[in-house]
Protein backbone atom coordinates (compact mmCIF):
# COMPACT_ATOMS: atom_id res chain seq x y z
CA UNK A 1 0.00 0.00 0.00
CA UNK A 2 1.44 3.28 -1.26
CA UNK A 3 2.46 5.27 1.60
CA UNK A 4 1.37 8.86 3.14
CA UNK A 5 3.89 11.47 2.91
CA UNK A 6 3.56 13.43 6.38
CA UNK A 7 2.89 16.93 4.94
CA UNK A 8 -0.13 15.39 2.41
CA UNK A 9 -1.65 14.59 6.21
CA UNK A 10 -4.97 16.93 7.25
CA UNK A 11 -4.00 17.61 10.78
CA UNK A 12 -7.38 15.53 11.25
CA UNK A 13 -6.42 12.25 9.93
CA UNK A 14 -3.28 13.19 11.62
CA UNK A 15 -3.03 9.69 14.33
CA UNK A 16 -2.25 12.24 16.98
CA UNK A 17 -5.29 14.65 16.50
CA UNK A 18 -7.83 12.16 14.92
CA UNK A 19 -9.80 11.08 18.33
CA UNK A 20 -9.63 15.23 19.63
CA UNK A 21 -12.99 15.18 20.89
CA UNK A 22 -15.33 18.05 20.36
CA UNK A 23 -18.47 19.25 21.59
CA UNK A 24 -20.47 21.84 19.64
CA UNK A 25 -23.30 23.89 20.86
CA UNK A 26 -26.28 24.71 18.72
CA UNK A 27 -27.33 23.15 15.11
CA UNK A 28 -27.88 25.81 13.52
CA UNK A 29 -26.30 27.34 10.18
CA UNK A 30 -23.08 27.81 12.40
CA UNK A 31 -23.20 24.76 14.17
CA UNK A 32 -23.56 22.32 11.03
CA UNK A 33 -21.09 24.54 9.20
CA UNK A 34 -18.37 23.56 11.58
CA UNK A 35 -20.14 19.88 11.52
CA UNK A 36 -19.28 19.62 7.99
CA UNK A 37 -15.65 20.99 8.23
CA UNK A 38 -14.85 18.78 10.94
CA UNK A 39 -15.81 15.42 9.17
CA UNK A 40 -13.91 17.17 5.66
CA UNK A 41 -10.76 17.24 8.33
CA UNK A 42 -10.95 13.43 8.98
CA UNK A 43 -12.73 14.27 12.64
CA UNK A 44 -15.35 12.18 13.85
CA UNK A 45 -15.47 12.37 17.93
CA UNK A 46 -17.48 14.96 17.81
CA UNK A 47 -21.09 16.30 18.75
CA UNK A 48 -23.43 18.96 18.26
CA UNK A 49 -25.80 19.70 21.05
CA UNK A 50 -29.18 20.87 20.29
CA UNK A 51 -31.32 22.39 22.91
CA UNK A 52 -34.63 22.03 20.40
CA UNK A 53 -35.99 18.79 18.62
CA UNK A 54 -34.92 19.99 15.56
CA UNK A 55 -31.97 21.81 13.59
CA UNK A 56 -31.62 24.95 12.06
CA UNK A 57 -31.56 27.74 14.50
CA UNK A 58 -33.46 30.90 13.34
CA UNK A 59 -34.71 29.20 10.60
CA UNK A 60 -36.73 26.15 12.98
CA UNK A 61 -37.92 28.77 15.18
CA UNK A 62 -39.13 31.40 13.13
CA UNK A 63 -42.29 30.36 11.48
CA UNK A 64 -44.62 33.30 10.80
CA UNK A 65 -46.44 34.88 8.06
CA UNK A 66 -43.79 36.44 5.52
CA UNK A 67 -40.83 35.11 7.22
CA UNK A 68 -38.10 35.66 4.82
CA UNK A 69 -34.61 36.03 4.50
CA UNK A 70 -33.77 40.03 3.29
CA UNK A 71 -29.72 38.72 2.63
CA UNK A 72 -30.03 37.65 -0.93
CA UNK A 73 -30.29 33.40 -0.91
CA UNK A 74 -27.13 33.01 -2.85
CA UNK A 75 -25.21 35.06 -0.53
CA UNK A 76 -27.28 33.76 2.64
CA UNK A 77 -25.81 29.96 1.59
CA UNK A 78 -22.79 28.03 2.16
CA UNK A 79 -20.10 28.94 -0.15
CA UNK A 80 -19.32 25.30 -1.05
CA UNK A 81 -23.38 24.28 -1.00
CA UNK A 82 -24.44 26.47 -3.90
CA UNK A 83 -27.75 26.20 -4.60
CA UNK A 84 -28.39 27.17 -8.59
CA UNK A 85 -32.50 26.15 -7.53
CA UNK A 86 -33.24 29.31 -5.66
CA UNK A 87 -36.62 30.34 -6.65
CA UNK A 88 -36.10 34.00 -6.26
CA UNK A 89 -33.59 36.67 -5.25
CA UNK A 90 -34.77 36.50 -1.31
CA UNK A 91 -35.73 32.87 0.21
CA UNK A 92 -38.43 32.03 1.87
CA UNK A 93 -38.20 30.81 5.52
CA UNK A 94 -38.99 27.21 5.00
CA UNK A 95 -36.82 27.22 1.49
CA UNK A 96 -33.97 28.29 3.90
CA UNK A 97 -34.76 25.74 6.45
CA UNK A 98 -34.75 23.21 3.89
CA UNK A 99 -32.14 23.96 2.39
CA UNK A 100 -29.90 24.10 5.30
CA UNK A 101 -31.75 20.82 6.48
CA UNK A 102 -30.61 19.29 3.17
CA UNK A 103 -26.83 20.69 3.38
CA UNK A 104 -27.01 18.89 6.72
CA UNK A 105 -27.94 15.57 5.28
CA UNK A 106 -25.61 15.75 2.36
CA UNK A 107 -22.62 16.31 4.15
CA UNK A 108 -23.23 13.57 6.65
CA UNK A 109 -24.10 16.00 9.57
CA UNK A 110 -27.63 15.11 11.04
CA UNK A 111 -26.34 11.64 13.05
CA UNK A 112 -23.84 13.63 15.05
CA UNK A 113 -26.58 16.18 16.19
CA UNK A 114 -27.82 15.18 19.80
CA UNK A 115 -31.35 16.48 20.33
CA UNK A 116 -32.94 17.80 23.60
CA UNK A 117 -29.64 18.63 24.99
CA UNK A 118 -29.96 22.05 26.73
CA UNK A 119 -26.06 22.75 27.63
CA UNK A 120 -26.40 24.24 31.10
CA UNK A 121 -22.60 24.52 32.24
CA UNK A 122 -19.08 23.76 30.79
CA UNK A 123 -16.39 23.18 32.85
CA UNK A 124 -12.71 23.09 32.53
CA UNK A 125 -10.53 21.00 34.77
CA UNK A 126 -7.06 19.28 33.66
CA UNK A 127 -6.97 20.14 30.09
CA UNK A 128 -10.42 19.28 29.44
CA UNK A 129 -13.38 20.14 28.89
CA UNK A 130 -16.95 18.49 30.97
CA UNK A 131 -20.20 19.94 29.37
CA UNK A 132 -23.18 19.14 30.88
CA UNK A 133 -26.63 19.35 29.87
CA UNK A 134 -29.91 20.14 31.26
CA UNK A 135 -31.14 16.09 31.88
CA UNK A 136 -28.00 16.13 33.35
CA UNK A 137 -25.84 14.11 29.96
CA UNK A 138 -22.35 15.00 30.46
CA UNK A 139 -19.53 15.23 27.36
CA UNK A 140 -16.34 15.46 27.81
CA UNK A 141 -14.64 17.25 25.12
CA UNK A 142 -11.21 18.85 24.15
CA UNK A 143 -12.14 21.40 22.41
CA UNK A 144 -15.87 23.40 23.02
CA UNK A 145 -17.40 25.40 20.11
CA UNK A 146 -20.36 27.51 20.50
CA UNK A 147 -22.91 28.24 17.80
CA UNK A 148 -25.27 30.04 19.59
CA UNK A 149 -26.57 32.41 17.68
CA UNK A 150 -27.13 35.82 18.30
CA UNK A 151 -30.94 36.54 18.28
CA UNK A 152 -32.48 33.73 19.42
CA UNK A 153 -33.57 35.02 23.40
CA UNK A 154 -36.86 36.65 22.56
CA UNK A 155 -37.49 39.52 24.74
CA UNK A 156 -40.94 40.02 26.22
CA UNK A 157 -42.05 43.35 26.31
CA UNK A 158 -43.03 44.63 30.23
CA UNK A 159 -46.13 45.91 29.51
CA UNK A 160 -49.01 45.89 32.23
CA UNK A 161 -51.66 43.39 32.00
CA UNK A 162 -50.02 41.21 29.20
CA UNK A 163 -50.84 38.04 30.77
CA UNK A 164 -54.64 38.72 31.08
CA UNK A 165 -55.11 38.95 26.91
CA UNK A 166 -58.06 36.44 26.78
CA UNK A 167 -56.93 35.37 23.05
CA UNK A 168 -54.06 34.47 21.79
CA UNK A 169 -51.01 36.06 22.34
CA UNK A 170 -47.35 34.70 21.42
CA UNK A 171 -43.42 36.49 20.43
CA UNK A 172 -42.90 36.70 16.65
CA UNK A 173 -40.22 33.56 17.18
CA UNK A 174 -42.63 31.53 18.86
CA UNK A 175 -45.91 31.84 16.12
CA UNK A 176 -48.49 29.37 16.57
CA UNK A 177 -49.05 28.12 13.30
CA UNK A 178 -52.41 26.29 14.45
CA UNK A 179 -54.23 29.84 14.80
CA UNK A 180 -56.16 30.20 11.56
CA UNK A 181 -56.03 34.48 11.48
CA UNK A 182 -58.75 34.91 8.66
CA UNK A 183 -61.20 36.90 9.93
CA UNK A 184 -59.59 37.77 12.95
CA UNK A 185 -58.32 41.08 14.25
CA UNK A 186 -54.65 40.80 14.68
CA UNK A 187 -51.95 43.38 16.86
CA UNK A 188 -48.54 43.44 16.25
CA UNK A 189 -46.08 45.21 18.76
CA UNK A 190 -42.99 46.56 17.43
CA UNK A 191 -41.98 47.55 13.84
CA UNK A 192 -38.71 45.99 13.59
CA UNK A 193 -37.88 43.25 10.41
CA UNK A 194 -39.65 40.68 11.77
CA UNK A 195 -43.15 42.72 12.20
CA UNK A 196 -42.49 44.43 8.84
CA UNK A 197 -42.39 41.24 7.22
CA UNK A 198 -45.73 40.11 9.08
CA UNK A 199 -47.51 42.84 8.59
CA UNK A 200 -46.90 42.85 4.64
CA UNK A 201 -47.69 39.04 4.53
CA UNK A 202 -51.32 39.71 6.64
CA UNK A 203 -52.36 43.29 5.65
CA UNK A 204 -55.84 42.85 3.47
CA UNK A 205 -55.74 39.10 4.52
CA UNK A 206 -57.07 39.44 8.48
CA UNK A 207 -60.20 41.67 9.95
CA UNK A 208 -57.80 44.14 11.13
CA UNK A 209 -54.57 44.47 11.33
CA UNK A 210 -53.29 46.99 13.97
CA UNK A 211 -49.29 47.90 14.40
CA UNK A 212 -48.15 49.50 17.57
CA UNK A 213 -45.53 51.80 16.58
CA UNK A 214 -42.94 52.71 19.18
CA UNK A 215 -40.29 53.91 16.76
CA UNK A 216 -40.77 54.19 13.04
CA UNK A 217 -38.08 52.47 11.10
CA UNK A 218 -36.41 52.89 7.88
CA UNK A 219 -37.33 51.28 4.66
CA UNK A 220 -34.89 50.36 2.08
CA UNK A 221 -37.31 48.52 -0.93
CA UNK A 222 -35.81 45.80 -2.57
CA UNK A 223 -37.65 44.04 -5.36
CA UNK A 224 -38.00 40.44 -4.80
CA UNK A 225 -37.27 39.15 -8.16
CA UNK A 226 -37.64 35.22 -9.26
CA UNK A 227 -35.12 33.74 -10.63
CA UNK A 228 -36.90 32.12 -14.10
CA UNK A 229 -36.35 28.59 -14.91
CA UNK A 230 -33.72 29.93 -17.67
CA UNK A 231 -31.67 31.86 -15.26
CA UNK A 232 -31.84 28.75 -12.57
CA UNK A 233 -31.01 26.44 -15.40
CA UNK A 234 -27.69 28.92 -16.54
CA UNK A 235 -26.69 29.06 -12.38
CA UNK A 236 -26.83 25.10 -12.51
CA UNK A 237 -24.93 24.44 -15.52
CA UNK A 238 -22.57 27.53 -15.63
CA UNK A 239 -20.53 28.22 -12.30
CA UNK A 240 -18.82 30.81 -13.83
CA UNK A 241 -22.05 32.73 -14.50
CA UNK A 242 -23.17 31.95 -11.10
CA UNK A 243 -19.85 33.75 -9.56
CA UNK A 244 -20.16 36.63 -11.48
CA UNK A 245 -24.06 37.02 -9.62
CA UNK A 246 -22.73 35.89 -6.56
CA UNK A 247 -19.83 38.84 -7.02
CA UNK A 248 -22.22 41.45 -7.75
CA UNK A 249 -24.71 40.82 -5.04
CA UNK A 250 -21.67 40.21 -2.49
CA UNK A 251 -20.46 44.16 -3.60
CA UNK A 252 -23.88 45.35 -3.80
CA UNK A 253 -24.28 44.05 0.25
CA UNK A 254 -20.93 45.59 1.42
CA UNK A 255 -21.61 48.77 -0.37
CA UNK A 256 -24.91 49.09 1.79
CA UNK A 257 -22.51 48.16 4.81
CA UNK A 258 -20.05 50.40 3.82
CA UNK A 259 -22.34 53.07 3.61
CA UNK A 260 -23.71 52.26 7.92
CA UNK A 261 -19.79 52.37 8.63
CA UNK A 262 -17.68 54.92 6.27
CA UNK A 263 -18.88 55.90 2.77
CA UNK A 264 -20.32 59.14 2.87
CA UNK A 265 -20.77 58.98 -1.14
CA UNK A 266 -23.05 55.60 -0.77
CA UNK A 267 -24.55 57.30 2.45
CA UNK A 268 -25.90 59.64 0.22
CA UNK A 269 -27.17 57.50 -1.94
CA UNK A 270 -28.92 55.15 0.15
CA UNK A 271 -30.63 57.91 2.38
CA UNK A 272 -32.20 58.90 -0.69
CA UNK A 273 -33.91 55.42 -1.58
CA UNK A 274 -35.12 55.46 1.67
CA UNK A 275 -36.45 58.94 1.60
CA UNK A 276 -37.83 58.65 -1.89
CA UNK A 277 -39.60 55.03 -0.64
CA UNK A 278 -41.25 57.36 2.67
CA UNK A 279 -42.61 59.79 -0.11
CA UNK A 280 -44.53 57.11 -1.95
CA UNK A 281 -47.11 57.24 1.38
CA UNK A 282 -50.13 58.74 -0.20
CA UNK A 283 -51.73 60.14 3.10
CA UNK A 284 -49.27 63.30 5.14
CA UNK A 285 -50.72 61.83 8.37
CA UNK A 286 -49.91 57.90 7.69
CA UNK A 287 -46.14 59.09 6.60
CA UNK A 288 -45.51 61.57 8.74
CA UNK A 289 -46.23 58.87 11.63
CA UNK A 290 -43.41 56.40 9.48
CA UNK A 291 -40.77 58.87 9.16
CA UNK A 292 -38.43 58.65 11.64
CA UNK A 293 -36.50 61.17 13.80
CA UNK A 294 -32.88 59.17 13.35
CA UNK A 295 -30.60 58.85 10.38
CA UNK A 296 -31.14 56.14 7.66
CA UNK A 297 -29.04 53.01 8.57
CA UNK A 298 -28.81 53.44 13.04
CA UNK A 299 -31.29 50.46 13.31
CA UNK A 300 -30.60 48.09 11.13
CA UNK A 301 -33.03 48.88 8.15
CA UNK A 302 -35.68 47.29 6.97
CA UNK A 303 -35.55 45.60 3.49
CA UNK A 304 -38.99 45.29 2.16
CA UNK A 305 -40.71 46.13 -0.88
CA UNK A 306 -44.37 45.51 0.26
CA UNK A 307 -44.20 47.10 3.87
CA UNK A 308 -45.36 50.45 2.84
CA UNK A 309 -48.08 49.41 0.70
CA UNK A 310 -49.43 47.43 3.37
CA UNK A 311 -49.51 49.95 5.66
CA UNK A 312 -51.84 51.77 3.48
CA UNK A 313 -54.02 48.98 2.86
CA UNK A 314 -57.64 49.98 4.49
CA UNK A 315 -57.76 47.31 7.15
CA UNK A 316 -54.77 47.81 8.36
CA UNK A 317 -53.72 50.52 11.47
CA UNK A 318 -50.40 52.30 12.63
CA UNK A 319 -51.01 53.17 15.94
CA UNK A 320 -48.28 55.39 17.66
CA UNK A 321 -50.29 56.11 20.78
CA UNK A 322 -48.00 54.59 23.28
CA UNK A 323 -49.27 50.94 24.95
CA UNK A 324 -50.35 52.02 28.12
CA UNK A 325 -51.59 48.24 29.01
CA UNK A 326 -52.77 44.99 27.87
CA UNK A 327 -56.32 44.03 28.78
CA UNK A 328 -58.16 40.86 28.18
CA UNK A 329 -60.14 42.28 25.08
CA UNK A 330 -56.87 43.92 23.48
CA UNK A 331 -54.59 46.84 24.01
CA UNK A 332 -55.52 49.78 25.25
CA UNK A 333 -53.41 52.96 24.46
CA UNK A 334 -52.75 56.07 26.63
CA UNK A 335 -54.69 58.64 24.71
CA UNK A 336 -58.04 55.82 26.04
CA UNK A 337 -58.75 53.96 22.90
CA UNK A 338 -59.03 50.52 23.42
CA UNK A 339 -57.96 48.09 20.28
CA UNK A 340 -59.76 45.19 20.29
CA UNK A 341 -58.00 42.01 19.67
CA UNK A 342 -58.06 38.72 18.78
CA UNK A 343 -54.34 37.66 18.68
CA UNK A 344 -51.63 39.47 19.38
CA UNK A 345 -48.30 39.07 18.71
CA UNK A 346 -44.75 40.39 20.26
CA UNK A 347 -42.52 41.66 17.60
CA UNK A 348 -40.25 42.46 20.28
CA UNK A 349 -37.22 41.39 19.15
CA UNK A 350 -34.00 39.49 20.82
CA UNK A 351 -31.54 39.81 23.82
CA UNK A 352 -28.56 40.23 21.33
CA UNK A 353 -26.51 40.71 24.15
CA UNK A 354 -27.35 37.42 26.20
CA UNK A 355 -25.12 35.62 23.66
CA UNK A 356 -24.15 32.28 24.95
CA UNK A 357 -26.06 32.82 28.25
CA UNK A 358 -27.56 31.55 30.09
CA UNK A 359 -25.08 28.84 29.84
CA UNK A 360 -22.31 28.56 33.09
CA UNK A 361 -18.73 28.42 31.19
CA UNK A 362 -15.82 27.83 34.36
CA UNK A 363 -12.33 28.31 32.26
CA UNK A 364 -8.70 27.70 33.67
CA UNK A 365 -8.59 28.56 37.71
CA UNK A 366 -12.16 28.01 37.89
CA UNK A 367 -12.39 31.62 36.28
CA UNK A 368 -16.27 32.16 35.29
CA UNK A 369 -17.22 33.74 32.14
CA UNK A 370 -19.34 35.98 33.90
CA UNK A 371 -16.48 37.23 35.34
CA UNK A 372 -14.77 37.87 32.28
CA UNK A 373 -17.66 39.32 30.60
CA UNK A 374 -18.08 41.64 33.52
CA UNK A 375 -17.67 44.71 31.89
CA UNK A 376 -18.09 43.41 28.03
CA UNK A 377 -17.80 40.38 26.51
CA UNK A 378 -13.87 40.75 26.43
CA UNK A 379 -13.11 37.84 23.52
CA UNK A 380 -10.28 37.69 20.59
CA UNK A 381 -11.12 38.34 17.63
CA UNK A 382 -15.12 37.36 18.35
CA UNK A 383 -13.88 33.94 18.44
CA UNK A 384 -11.63 32.91 21.49
CA UNK A 385 -11.81 33.83 25.40
CA UNK A 386 -8.98 34.59 28.25
CA UNK A 387 -8.91 32.00 30.53
CA UNK A 388 -10.61 29.52 28.33
CA UNK A 389 -8.69 27.01 26.77
CA UNK A 390 -9.94 25.29 23.71
CA UNK A 391 -13.07 27.52 23.87
CA UNK A 392 -14.42 28.81 20.78
CA UNK A 393 -17.27 31.17 19.38
CA UNK A 394 -18.43 31.21 16.05
CA UNK A 395 -20.84 34.34 15.48
CA UNK A 396 -19.57 35.40 19.38
CA UNK A 397 -19.67 39.34 20.90
CA UNK A 398 -18.30 41.70 17.98
CA UNK A 399 -18.69 39.22 15.71
CA UNK A 400 -19.49 41.76 12.34
CA UNK A 401 -23.59 42.11 11.37
CA UNK A 402 -25.02 44.62 9.07
CA UNK A 403 -22.03 45.11 7.02
CA UNK A 404 -22.96 41.27 4.99
CA UNK A 405 -24.16 38.29 4.80
CA UNK A 406 -23.71 36.27 8.35
CA UNK A 407 -23.40 32.98 6.62
CA UNK A 408 -20.23 34.79 4.92
CA UNK A 409 -19.26 36.16 8.38
CA UNK A 410 -19.50 32.24 10.13
CA UNK A 411 -17.57 30.70 6.99
CA UNK A 412 -14.19 33.09 7.09
CA UNK A 413 -14.47 32.85 11.33
CA UNK A 414 -14.68 29.14 10.93
CA UNK A 415 -11.80 29.17 8.34
CA UNK A 416 -10.09 30.71 11.00
CA UNK A 417 -10.88 28.39 13.89
CA UNK A 418 -9.66 25.19 12.03
CA UNK A 419 -6.73 26.59 11.57
CA UNK A 420 -6.75 27.16 15.43
CA UNK A 421 -7.85 23.12 15.49
CA UNK A 422 -5.38 21.93 13.08
CA UNK A 423 -2.61 23.04 15.73
CA UNK A 424 -4.83 21.64 18.74
CA UNK A 425 -5.21 18.62 17.17
CA UNK A 426 -1.96 18.20 15.06
CA UNK A 427 0.01 18.94 17.94
CA UNK A 428 -1.68 18.19 21.18
CA UNK A 429 -2.46 21.49 22.56
CA UNK A 430 -4.75 23.87 24.19
CA UNK A 431 -4.91 27.29 22.48
CA UNK A 432 -5.93 30.12 25.22
CA UNK A 433 -5.72 33.87 23.76
CA UNK A 434 -4.01 36.58 25.98
CA UNK A 435 -5.63 39.18 27.52
CA UNK A 436 -3.17 42.47 25.47
CA UNK A 437 -4.36 41.47 22.11
CA UNK A 438 -8.08 40.69 23.21
CA UNK A 439 -8.15 43.81 24.88
CA UNK A 440 -6.82 45.94 22.39
CA UNK A 441 -8.76 44.04 19.72
CA UNK A 442 -11.46 44.96 21.43
CA UNK A 443 -11.19 48.86 22.16
CA UNK A 444 -10.11 49.40 18.60
CA UNK A 445 -13.58 47.58 17.21
CA UNK A 446 -15.77 49.46 19.79
CA UNK A 447 -13.82 53.33 18.52
CA UNK A 448 -14.90 52.20 14.39
CA UNK A 449 -18.53 51.22 15.78
CA UNK A 450 -18.74 54.53 17.80
CA UNK A 451 -18.48 56.50 14.93
CA UNK A 452 -20.47 54.44 12.35
CA UNK A 453 -24.15 55.35 11.93
CA UNK A 454 -25.07 52.46 14.37
CA UNK A 455 -23.40 54.90 16.73
CA UNK A 456 -24.24 58.11 15.84
CA UNK A 457 -27.19 58.01 14.33
CA UNK A 458 -29.59 59.20 17.26
CA UNK A 459 -31.45 55.82 18.22
CA UNK A 460 -31.76 52.90 19.95
CA UNK A 461 -31.38 49.50 18.54
CA UNK A 462 -30.46 45.80 19.51
CA UNK A 463 -26.53 46.82 18.39
CA UNK A 464 -26.08 48.92 21.49
CA UNK A 465 -24.68 47.68 24.71
CA UNK A 466 -25.73 49.82 28.02
CA UNK A 467 -23.24 52.27 26.84
CA UNK A 468 -24.44 52.90 23.94
CA UNK A 469 -21.66 51.37 21.87
CA UNK A 470 -22.38 49.50 18.96
CA UNK A 471 -21.63 45.42 19.76
CA UNK A 472 -20.69 45.27 16.16
CA UNK A 473 -17.15 44.88 14.08
CA UNK A 474 -17.66 47.60 11.11
CA UNK A 475 -15.57 45.25 8.96
CA UNK A 476 -17.05 43.97 5.70
CA UNK A 477 -16.78 40.31 4.67
CA UNK A 478 -13.30 40.79 2.46
CA UNK A 479 -12.01 43.03 5.31
CA UNK A 480 -12.77 39.89 8.01
CA UNK A 481 -11.16 37.29 5.55
CA UNK A 482 -8.12 39.63 5.47
CA UNK A 483 -7.85 40.02 8.80
CA UNK A 484 -8.32 36.40 9.39
CA UNK A 485 -6.24 34.40 6.94
CA UNK A 486 -3.48 33.96 8.96
CA UNK A 487 -3.16 33.44 13.05
CA UNK A 488 -0.89 35.20 15.38
CA UNK A 489 0.05 32.83 16.98
CA UNK A 490 2.00 34.72 19.67
CA UNK A 491 -1.32 36.18 20.38
CA UNK A 492 -2.50 33.21 22.00
CA UNK A 493 -0.90 30.96 24.76
CA UNK A 494 -0.06 27.27 23.71
CA UNK A 495 0.23 24.92 26.62
CA UNK A 496 0.31 20.66 26.56
CA UNK A 497 -2.74 19.01 26.64
O1 LIG B 1 -36.67 42.89 16.47
P1 LIG B 1 -36.16 44.41 16.62
P2 LIG B 1 -37.00 42.04 15.15
N1 LIG B 1 -43.28 48.40 23.63
O2 LIG B 1 -35.35 44.42 17.85
C1 LIG B 1 -40.33 47.24 19.66
C2 LIG B 1 -33.04 40.09 12.32
N2 LIG B 1 -34.08 39.74 11.39
O3 LIG B 1 -37.36 40.68 15.61
O4 LIG B 1 -37.56 50.53 18.16
C3 LIG B 1 -43.39 48.72 22.35
O5 LIG B 1 -35.55 44.91 15.37
C4 LIG B 1 -39.11 48.01 19.27
O6 LIG B 1 -39.37 49.39 19.42
P3 LIG B 1 -38.12 50.44 19.56
C5 LIG B 1 -32.53 41.48 11.97
O7 LIG B 1 -31.15 41.55 12.24
C6 LIG B 1 -33.68 39.49 10.14
O8 LIG B 1 -37.92 42.73 14.26
O9 LIG B 1 -37.16 49.81 20.52
N3 LIG B 1 -42.54 48.34 21.39
C7 LIG B 1 -38.95 47.55 17.83
O10 LIG B 1 -39.82 48.23 16.98
C8 LIG B 1 -33.31 42.31 12.92
O11 LIG B 1 -32.74 43.58 13.16
C9 LIG B 1 -34.60 39.17 9.20
O12 LIG B 1 -38.74 51.66 20.05
C10 LIG B 1 -41.51 47.60 21.79
C11 LIG B 1 -39.38 46.09 17.91
O13 LIG B 1 -40.17 45.96 19.09
C12 LIG B 1 -33.34 41.42 14.13
O14 LIG B 1 -33.56 40.13 13.61
C13 LIG B 1 -35.94 39.11 9.51
C14 LIG B 1 -41.30 47.22 23.12
C15 LIG B 1 -38.21 45.14 18.00
O15 LIG B 1 -37.50 45.21 16.81
C16 LIG B 1 -34.42 41.71 15.12
O16 LIG B 1 -35.62 41.99 14.43
C17 LIG B 1 -36.34 39.37 10.81
C18 LIG B 1 -42.25 47.66 24.06
N4 LIG B 1 -42.12 47.36 25.36
C19 LIG B 1 -35.39 39.68 11.74
N5 LIG B 1 -40.17 46.48 23.19
C20 LIG B 1 -34.07 38.87 7.85
O17 LIG B 1 -34.80 38.95 6.90
C21 LIG B 1 -39.70 46.40 21.95
N6 LIG B 1 -40.49 47.09 21.09
C22 LIG B 1 -32.63 38.53 7.70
Amino acid sequence: MAETHPSELREGTHPRGRNTRFVIIGAGISGVLIGIKLLERGFRNFVILEKAGQMGGTWRDNVYPGVACDVAAHLYSYSFARNPTWLSRYAKGPDIWRYYHGVARQFGVLPYIRYHQEVMSAVYDDGAWQVTTRDGEVYPADVVITATGRLHQPVLPQIEGLGTFAGALFHTARWDTSIDLAGKRVGVIGTGSSSTQIVTALAGKVERLSIFQRTAQWVFPVKDTPNSFWTRMGFWLSKKRWKRYYLQLRSETEARGKAATSSEEGRKARDQVCYDALASIRDPELRAKLTPDYAVGCKRLVFSDGFYDAVQHPSVDVVIDPIERVVPEGVLTRDGKLHELDVLALATGFDAHAYIRPMQVTGEGGVTLDEVWHDLPLSYRSMAVPHMPNFLMINGPYSPGGTSSVVGIAEAQVDYILQLIDRIAGEGVTLTPREEPSRAWLQAIREKAKVSVWGTGGCQSWYLDKTGTPTLDTSTLSELQAQLAVPQWDHFIERPR
